[in-house]
């Protein structure tokens, strides 16, 4: 099955931290990456005071269920050090699992497709990238972008 992961980081060298963790995901057991958006940096949502974040999606294919890739992307946080403190606030990587392939779902840990992910424009932009239509897997998601004020984001040619 194939799926979309955002990424997130605001501290320390995000660029290298974009790097690794996908990276890291590429060598992870039957979990294989397919392709990664541009980076981009984006001016931080929900909570102000911090710093920009740097922001890309990539898709990987895996046999892996969405619970599993769950686990992964929190397992691949916590080996960047992340600690959990302020909601939105400043983090060193935040995986997210954004859309999976012919599969919703709606359960306490997990809920997809991801339920925020069209009022941010530091993930549609980078989505589409990889999916010019404006669709991904079924879900049509370019005419959120109509609705979103501010989030300035520029991608970064580094
Ligand atoms: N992640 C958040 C909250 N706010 N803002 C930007 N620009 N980029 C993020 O990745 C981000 C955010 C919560 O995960
Ligand atoms: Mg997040
Ligand atoms: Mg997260």
């Amino acid at each position: 099955m194939k799926y979309i992961i955002g990424i997130g980081t605001n501290i320390g060298n995000k660029k290298e931290n974009i790097e690794k963790a996908i990276n890291a995901f590429d060598l992870v057991p039957n979990c294989k990456v397919l392709r990664r958006s541009s980076i981009y940096q984006t001016e931080p949502v929900g909570y102000a005071e911090q710093e920009d974040f740097y922001n890309a999606v990539f898709e990987i294919e895996s046999s892996l269920n969405p619970n599993e890739i769950l686990g992964v992307c929190l397992g691949i946080e916590a080996g960047f050090g992340r600690v959990r403190e302020i909601k939105n606030g400043p983090r060193i990587l935040d995986l997210d699992l954004i859309l999976a392939e012919n599969e919703t779902q709606n359960s306490e840990n997990l809920i997809l497709p991801h339920p925020r992910f069209k009022e941010r424009r530091f993930v549609l932009i980078p989505l589409l990238e990889l999916f010019e239509s404006g669709t991904a897997y079924g879900v049509e998601f370019k005419s959120a972008l109509i609705g979103i004020k501010g989030q300035a984001i520029k991608e970064i040619n580094t």
